[in-house]
């Protein structure tokens, strides 16, 4: 097994005990742990370089500037855009995807026109999406998923044609762990006419993402899935597309030129970035993405594959246990769902605490897909570069004794 133990010395929230027992974390879907050297990148930008950015004359507030587009070339190289122009800051996720609904659909998309989703969206791509379709009635399709919780290509061309004008799925299902094959959606969307957009949020924190070789048009995605802090994300979006777009907030820092009545933008990606940005956050980010490329993405995925290679087969071994994803290691990545006989997941995860060990349980922000399941939560582990088999360990006897409590035989 790839032994990252080493690495758990780096995150001091991780030394900590819970209920009297040393914290089991596995809910790292939700947000991951912090390590020193975010933590003290962002300590040290307060300390020796805060001022705000892009605006001061003078020394300090161009060191801040400097550190600033520097953390974005630093994600840029992360995941290979072709420039840093190509990455704006967001607010996370959430408001990268909402950047493309409102700069892009809400300008372009009009009745008759369609956007497909997969099933397994988290709301993140699915509410933004149902927001401008009320403002240009243009409507929501969706692609189901198989027996086997892939996406179901074969139903792609039935629902793939020129009326489709954006394709939106995620690069990892943040409930089942599924991995879709986005490069081919991607080229089936391009063959159409349809933009991609990539929900990231789980994919770029666990293994390599190469924009360009993936060929969609926009990829979503947070610093605080990927050790950095909350509060940042990026949008990646192919320069000619960010260029074309109009900007869904306006204010301070995006403008070329105001006037009373009408403004111009700047160039992309400050168009897209009104107001103060966070900019200690920003920093924060460039240190993740450091920490992560020091560790290599090649070795975080290996991990995580054996992981959760050994979670499934350990929780294969807890009598009533369903498991929600597919079984093969190599289409799934390291977000692990089940339930537990008829036990509400929010009790299992009530009683895991007891035990020291933070899982997720509920809907974790997939309504529908939960509908589709046909329960209306799950229990969730989730797993990052710092978790052990000790960590998956831990959940059998805590699993056993949910068991035993609520009488399950
Ligand atoms: N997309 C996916 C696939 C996600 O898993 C999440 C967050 C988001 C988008 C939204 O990210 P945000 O940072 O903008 O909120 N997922 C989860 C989760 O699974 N549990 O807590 C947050």
């Amino acid at each position: 097994m790839t032994d990252l133990s080493h690495l758990r010395a780096d995150f001091p929230l991780l030394q900590r005990e819970m209920n009297g027992r040393p914290l089991v974390y596995l809910d790292s879907a939700a947000t991951t742990q912090k390590p020193l050297a975010v933590l003290e990148a962002m300590d040290r930008f307060y300390r020796r370089h805060n001022a705000n950015v892009h605006r001061g004359a003078y020394a300090l507030a161009q060191e801040a500037t400097e550190l600033y587009e520097g953390a974005r070339a630093k994600v840029a190289a992360f995941v290979h855009a072709a420039s840093a122009r190509e990455i704006v800051f967001t607010r996370g996720t959430t408001s990268a995807i909402n950047t493309v609904a409102f700069g892009w659909g809400l300008y372009h998309l009009r009745p008759g026109d369609r956007i497909l989703l997969t099933t397994m969206e988290h709301h993140a791509n699915v509410v933004p999406w149902q927001l401008v379709c009320r403002h240009t009635g243009a409507e929501l399709i969706y692609l189901p998923f198989t027996a086997d919780y892939q996406i179901d290509l074969e139903a792609l061309p039935g629902l793939l044609d020129e009326r489709v004008k954006v394709v939106g799925l995620s690069g990892m299902s943040n409930v089942l762990g599924t991995m879709p094959p986005v490069t081919a959606v991607a080229a089936a969307a391009r063959a159409v006419g349809a933009l991609t957009v990539v929900d990231a949020a789980q994919m770029t924190p666990h293994s390599p993402t190469d924009v360009q070789a993936l060929g969609a048009d926009f990829l979503a995605f947070g610093a605080h899935k990927m050790l950095g802090p909350t509060g940042i994300g990026a949008l990646w979006g192919r320069l000619e597309l960010l260029e074309s777009m109009e900007p869904a907030e306006g204010g301070g820092e995006m403008i070329r030129d105001v006037g009373w009545n009408e403004s111009t933008w700047a160039d992309a990606p400050h168009r897209f970035e009104a107001g103060t940005p966070p900019i200690a956050e920003a920093v924060g980010f460039g240190a993740a993405v450091d920490y992560l490329s020091a560790v290599g993405m090649d070795e975080v995925h290996r991990h995580e594959a054996e992981l959760t290679r050994y979670a499934l087969e350990r929780l294969g071994e807890v009598p009533g246990l369903t498991v929600y994803g597919p079984a093969d290691v190599a289409q799934r990545g390291g977000a692990v769902s089940f339930t537990l006989a008829d036990i509400h997941p929010h009790d299992l995860a009530t009683i895991l605490d007891q035990q020291g060990i933070a899982i997720r349980a509920g809907h974790h922000c997939a309504k529908p897909l939960h509908r589709l399941l046909g329960v209306p939560a799950t229990a969730r582990a989730s797993f990052y570069v710092y978790n052990t088999r000790e960590d998956v360990d831990a959940l059998l006897p805590a699993l056993a004794e949910a068991r035993r409590l609520f009488g399950v035989s």
